[in-house]
């Protein structure tokens, strides 16, 4: 923009720059707690002093994200959108204050100032955004993609009540509402930045001066979209990026007037209510569709929000229309924002006027598609009636895309009439259905799977006819990755000094394959001591956690076995928990004097269960009953211990994750995308025992097969033992029968409570195979306790594994979406 040079000067004379050495700090800190608090040192609590804190870094970043956007325009370059309908951010003062760099400054300053920074930290309530590996994996982008500088932008939804917080009460799992906005330093408010969203009507053909027949859609009702802002700083580097989330709210101010006016408060009223339901609530689901409404305006508002951002965007550089793929890259978390494409064709062809062929090439070569899930219960699919309802006119344009590819399909393969019910996006069912993930194949010019296994089976099993209609180049695979800087340095941050300490530098946070060196001191005595002391305190830590949280006293010295994530019967926590009560009747079954040899050990568990899913909810049930039982077995004692860690979140895996000896990642083969927190687990010096599933298949590959314990059968055998359970004799695992006796005995409360997981194995089919694994992952642990026995070794293995997990940073992946999909280059600031 063009501002008069002494306006210019002026603006540089008052410019403030933020806080740098303690006493700056300090002066900061002061100030916000006198007069954006209106407190003094009399009454300044923890929760006051965090909220100082917070903003004293919060003006730092958004001088950083301010320069950040300037140069981002200045230079125009092509930009990266990530649209993801979930981000799970967790905490962001602790994160911020590493990835600027000022964490020490920050704890001196509150050290003089009367507090501890650790429990300054913990005031923050997570931001949780999303439902598990999802909504994470996007916010590990996130913090990578602002690490290398690349000009990137997020784009969700302001959800006012995140993923429900889970209590348990006698071992059941109850949902609180988790309301999160009361006071949150890190967005920012931009009330001048807002979209009229349009739902409903219809639409009316009509011919333009030139002849043309144009589509208008009217009618209907407008909601109001209002963006907010959230500062995503990258280590080490000033570039900030940004999160834009939507806000809903009724259109034209707090409500409708004329209504008012004429006495109709309540409707008023109502209209305003049920605008801002569309941002409400994060439906807590995880791989599960419900095809809600709600859900289906959720997605619309925040994709129409936010293209129309990016096209006002675009537009200000006054391009012409054929570059816009040269400036914008827009990649799809899974299926939810599939409609963007279908809005950018309609504001293409109907508001710019282009020709359809000439938009649909814009379109396809804009967006980018992955797809995270081969589980047919995930897969997204709108009744024809609801979309045609709530959006009249992509409706048609849905029916025209369609019409276009079913053409082109069937010119390619005129022979196979089959193919085009079986490719359609429409499919004829009853009632018909729009297929989300076939018009996200259609709308983009690449699609990809997570982990090299799911993007095999992706190209051989759904979308095995597309392969055929585009050739395999259009469909890639991009292994998941972790945010280094969070899993590790912040998570661990007396493993991260003490690599740091022998790499001579902080370097392998940035290319996390300096981490390599490490392997050099498997066999270092003096190493590996510092090591296993770091562990045992970590393993502390999480003992201390279990105590104060859970009431369950855990020896530390113990084998530490966890596994903690949303529960579903594909990642088979009921596998482990029947696991474990075969543990527990063997130690029963032994002389006292056998018993005293046995290694001691803690499985601990944790995750949540959608609401709506009762059969995992029969299984935290299922593990409390254990744990009521086992944990107070005199017999047992500290050989035993069964612990059910209350609401899982992001905070809290910072804290198991460190802490785990053998973290478990055992669903059944061909079933888990990726998993993320495998790597999580490893790069922490903790080991695996999982399937061959997800990027465990990796993981291997990196660290040897000597350093991991792998069980099971494998996807491609899962067809065959599922249709055998069916139609030949299925014959349950009889260590297993022994486990359901037991339970059906009622050593574990009433027995009806856990009749329907055992009955989904012995009656229904066994779906998951846990009877067919059963055997193979009892023989497993039996290994894992074995190896344990050898500290030495174990502790070598764990060194020689994080040495190797330099694959797994999530830099490595957005370097690799950046290369072969976005086709964008990094932009730093120094090259200002
Ligand atoms: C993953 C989902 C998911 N895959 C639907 N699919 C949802 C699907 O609200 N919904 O409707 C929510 C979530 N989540 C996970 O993605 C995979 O299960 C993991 O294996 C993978 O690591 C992760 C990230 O790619
Ligand atoms: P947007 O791209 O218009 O949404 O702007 C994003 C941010 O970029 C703004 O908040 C500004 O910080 C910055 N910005 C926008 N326009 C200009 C400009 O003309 N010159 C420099 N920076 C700009």
């Amino acid at each position: 923009a063009s501002i008069p040079e002494a306006q210019r000067e002026a603006w540089k004379r008052a410019q403030t720059t933020g806080f740098r050495g303690t006493e700056g700090f300090e002066k900061e800190f002061v100030r916000h707690v006198e007069t954006t608090l209106g407190r003094s040192m009399f009454n300044c609590d923890e929760n006051a002093a965090y909220s100082a804190t917070s903003l004293a870094f919060r003006d730092r970043l958004i001088l950083d994200w301010n320069r950040t956007q300037q140069r981002q325009t200045y230079i125009d370059s092509k930009r990266v959108y990530y649209l993801s309908l979930e981000f799970l951010m967790g905490r962001a003062l602790d994160n911020a204050m590493l990835n600027i760099g000022l964490k020490d400054t920050a704890k001196v300053g509150l050290a003089d100032l009367g507090f501890r920074i650790e429990d300054i930290i913990q005031q923050e309530h997570d931001a949780a955004l999303g439902n598990g590996g999802l909504g994470r994996l996007a916010a590990c982008f996130l913090d990578s993609l602002a690490s290398l500088d690349f000009p990137a932008w997020g784009y969700g939804l302001r959800y006012r009540y995140g993923i429900f917080k889970q209590e348990i009460i006698d071992g059941y799992q109850m949902e609180v509402p988790d309301y999160w906005l009361d006071f949150n330093p890190w967005e920012f408010p931009r009330h001048d930045v807002t979209v009229d969203i349009q739902f409903y009507g219809q639409v009316r053909k009509q011919t333009d001066d030139t002849g043309k027949t144009v589509s208008v859609w009217e009618g209907g009702e407008l909601v109001e979209a209002v963006a907010y802002d959230v500062p995503i700083p990258g280590y080490d580097t000033p570039t900030t990026n940004n999160l834009r989330l939507w806000s809903s709210k009724a259109s034209g101010g707090e409500f409708d007037f004329q209504k008012f006016n004429n006495g109709d408060y309540e409707s008023s009223v109502a209209d305003q209510q049920r605008a801002e339901t569309i941002s409400a609530v994060l439906y807590p689901n995880d791989n599960l569709e419900r095809g809600k409404e709600l859900r289906l305006k959720q997605q619309y508002f925040w994709v129409a929000a936010s293209l129309y951002d990016i096209v006002r965007r675009f537009k200000k550089s006054k391009r012409p229309w054929s570059e816009f793929p040269d400036q914008v890259a827009i990649q799809l978390n899974d299926t939810h924002p599939t409609l963007a494409i279908v809005e950018l064709q309609r504001i293409l062809v109907d508001i710019e006027g282009l020709a359809w062929d000439q938009a649909w090439e814009i379109v396809t070569s804009t967006f980018g598609y992955t797809n995270h899930t081969v589980l047919p219960e995930a897969l997204e699919k709108w009744p024809v009636g609801l979309v045609q309802h709530l959006l009249p006119r992509h409706l048609q344009i849905i029916y025209d895309i369609n019409l276009f590819f079913l053409q082109a399909v069937e010119k390619a393969f005129p022979d196979d009439r089959d193919m085009l019910r079986r490719v359609s996006i429409i499919e004829e069912s009853q009632p018909k259905m729009v297929r989300m993930a076939f018009l996200a194949i259609v709308g983009s010019h690449k699609v990809n799977g997570v982990a090299e296994l799911h993007s095999d089976l992706i190209k051989t099993t759904i979308f095995k006819d597309f392969v055929e209609i585009y050739g395999p180049d259009k469909f890639t695979n991009v292994t998941n990755g972790i945010t280094p800087r969070r899993w590790l340095h912040q998570a661990n941050p007396r493993l991260s000094e003490l690599i740091s300490s022998r790499l001579g530098g902080n370097g392998f946070l940035k290319d996390l394959n300096g981490l390599n060196k490490l392997e050099l001191l498997a066999d270092d005595k003096e190493f590996r001591k510092e090591w296993s002391e770091i562990k045992y305190a970590n393993k502390v830590r999480l003992a201390k956690h279990i105590k104060d949280t859970m009431g369950v006293t855990v020896n530390p010295a113990s084998l530490f076995d966890v596994q903690v994530k949303r529960i579903h019967e594909y990642k088979r926590q009921q596998l482990n928990i029947f696991g474990v009560i075969h543990r527990y009747l063997a130690l029963k079954a032994m002389k006292p004097e056998e018993r005293k040899k046995q290694l001691p050990r803690v499985s601990i568990f944790g995750g949540k269960a959608a609401p709506g899913y009762w059969m995992a909810k029969q299984i935290i049930h299922l593990i409390n009953a254990v744990g009521a039982v086992v944990n107070k077995d005199g017999d047992i004692g500290d050989l035993l211990k069964v612990v059910f860690l209350e609401d899982y979140n992001v905070s809290k895996a910072e804290i198991i994750c460190p802490a785990s000896d053998i973290s478990e990642h055992i669903s059944t083969a061909g079933t888990e995308a990726s998993g993320t927190s495998n790597m999580k687990f490893v790069l922490n010096g903790g080991l695996i025992i999982g399937t061959c599933d997800g990027a465990n298949i990796e993981i291997t590959r990196e660290i040897g097969d000597n350093n991991i314990f792998l069980f099971g059968n494998l996807a491609e055998d899962v067809e065959d033992l599922r249709h055998t359970h069916t139609y030949g004799s299925h014959t349950i695992d009889p260590d297993l029968d022994k486990v359901f006796k037991e339970i059906e005995k009622g050593t574990f409360g009433t027995p009806h409570d856990f009749s329907a997981m055992i009955a989904a194995v012995r009656d229904h089919g066994d779906y998951y195979l846990v009877s067919d694994d059963f055997h193979s992952y009892i023989e497993t642990h039996k290994l894992v306790d074995e190896a344990y026995r050898n500290q030495d070794d174990w502790v070598s293995k764990c060194i020689i594994s994080v040495a190797r997990m330099g694959f797994f940073s999530s830099d490595r992946c957005i370097n690799e979406y950046a290369e072969s999909i976005w086709n964008i280059e990094p932009l730093a600031m120094k090259d200002c």
